[in-house]
């Protein structure tokens, strides 16, 4: 990949064959007249060209070049053998997908390890982030942890906050009850560097650290029942990793006695991918990606927060007047138009579906809508179900482009009645110096020449 910021999601032109009536109905008239030998030569064209490898860059019957439209090149996928089935390990994408793929942000960050990589959330479809592109944020690297070694250990800040301190095996932790769920994980710094300026110039960039999966694994509060803990004086619990971040967060005991955190070990059907958090994470719905502690160890029960290094001193927001606040845990509403986006490129103008993601830390998405004028008229757009709790919400409405340029924006508004808000009204409140929780609108020029563009509106 020569530019790694050239997203693979262009909108592309159908091939020249595409709608080959002709071919196809070439093929039909000498079927049904029966001209066996006509068959017999398609075939024996299709296997010269085969040998050549010329055959395999076709994939509809056309007549072959300058000779007898009658005689057609079959492509080598319609006429041999297809491969084996794969016995040999695990399915991977088309070699054709090869540009979907999570990235770097050049220059972002001066080792891999302490590092991000961004979900390509233009050449995806409906809400699931398939494991292998799911977004990663790591603060020392991650590691294929050992599930025979690994233990989850549950104690109390003293003696009387937990009854009887444990120590799980993996396989103790996948006895226990378990469900599954739809959330989204979204990094708080996601959009961050967007808060003063336009900064990245595709939907991987500026919102690529959102992922949503199916997350299976065991309510947190069944564990902590297990273990007796004083829930009266215990209204903390602190999260704690294996890996050398130290990452550990505090997270309120209400959030745990609703049964909504999980310590999980499945994604996507599947034990979680090591970069993920391999073999067991803390999945937290609806509140920043840093609590979701990967590689979970141990989980401590105390009578108030931890303000440990991850709450203290980063992951706080300077507040224009020189403040700052803490334990801004909640995302909240906010949504994006994946396509069209920065750095496709609409072929012509006509008919085009406009579609995004939505989501809220608060609870499921009631609506969003649709501008094209830079928010001076608005649409509502059609919401695909599921529509879940603190999960992704895929939407799609249809856009006739004129071929004038266009500012196309979308704004979601949560259950709780909590309306996406502009640049403008956001920076009134928080000013530009933040890192986290930018959840503002984002506006796509699309310019004439049909090129997608960043830009900011207030
Ligand atoms: N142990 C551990 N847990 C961690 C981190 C980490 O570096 N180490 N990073 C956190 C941050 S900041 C985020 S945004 C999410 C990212 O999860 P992902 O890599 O599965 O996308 O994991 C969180 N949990
Ligand atoms: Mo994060």
């Amino acid at each position: 990949m020569s530019d790694p910021i050239i997203p693979s999601g262009r909108l592309r032109k159908a091939p020249e064959n595409f709608l080959d009536r002709d071919g196809v109905g070439a093929v039909w008239r000498e079927a049904k007249a029966g001209r066996r030998d006509f068959i017999r030569k398609a075939f024996a064209t299709a296997a010269a060209g085969a040998a050549g490898g010329a055959a395999l860059a076709q994939s509809n019957p056309v007549p072959t070049e300058g000779g007898d439209p009658n005689i057609l090149n079959l492509p080598a996928h319609t006429t041999g053998l297809g491969q084996p089935v794969v016995t040999d390990g695990y399915g991977k994408p088309s070699q054709y997908e090869a540009n979907v793929q999570r990235r770097q942000s050049p220059g972002l960050t001066q080792t891999a390890q302490a590092s991000v990589s961004f979900a390509p959330l233009q050449s995806l479809f409906g809400i699931v982030t398939p494991s292998g592109l799911h977004f990663e944020r790591h603060h020392q690297g991650w590691w294929d942890v050992d599930p025979s070694k690994h233990r989850l250990m549950v104690n109390g800040s003293d003696e009387k906050m937990v009854k009887s301190p444990k120590v799980f095996t993996m396989d103790e932790i996948m006895r226990l009850p378990s469900v599954s769920r739809f959330h989204f994980i979204e990094c708080g710094a996601n959009s961050g560097m967007e808060w003063g300026n336009v900064a990245v110039p595709t939907v991987q960039y500026t919102h690529g650290m959102i992922s949503c999966s199916e997350f299976t694994g065991v309510p947190l509060k069944i564990i902590l029942d297990l273990c007796g803990v004083d829930t009266k004086r215990g209204r903390y619990i602190l999260a704690e990793g294996a890996d050398g971040s130290s990452m550990t967060r505090t997270i309120p005991m209400e959030m745990v006695e609703d049964g909504s955190v999980l310590v999980a070990y499945g994604q996507n059907g599947e034990m979680l991918r090591p970069e993920n958090g391999y073999p067991l994470r803390l999945v937290v719905p609806g509140v920043q990606g840093v609590s979701w502690v990967k590689y979970l160890r141990r989980i401590e029960v105390g009578d108030k927060p931890y303000a440990a290094k991850d709450e203290a001193v980063h992951y706080i927001d300077l507040m224009p007047g020189g403040l700052h606040r803490q334990y801004t845990s909640i995302q909240e509403c906010k949504s994006v138009v994946t396509t069209p986006s920065g750095g496709q490129v609409l072929l012509d103008k006509g008919f085009f579906n406009i579609s995004g993601l939505a989501w809220s830390g608060r609870g499921k998405i009631k609506r969003v809508d649709v501008s094209v004028d830079g928010g001076r008229n608005w649409r509502t757009a059609r919401l695909e179900t599921p529509v879940l709790d603190r999960s992704l919400t895929r939407f799609n409405i249809d856009w006739v482009w004129d071929g004038k340029p266009a500012l196309i924006q979308s704004r979601a508004t949560d259950e709780s009645g909590y309306v996406q808000p502009t640049y403008g009204e956001l920076r009134k409140v928080r000013g530009t110096r933040s890192i986290y929780h930018n959840h503002s609108i984002q506006t796509w020029l699309v310019q004439e020449s049909g090129e997608v563009k960043n830009v900011q509106l207030s």
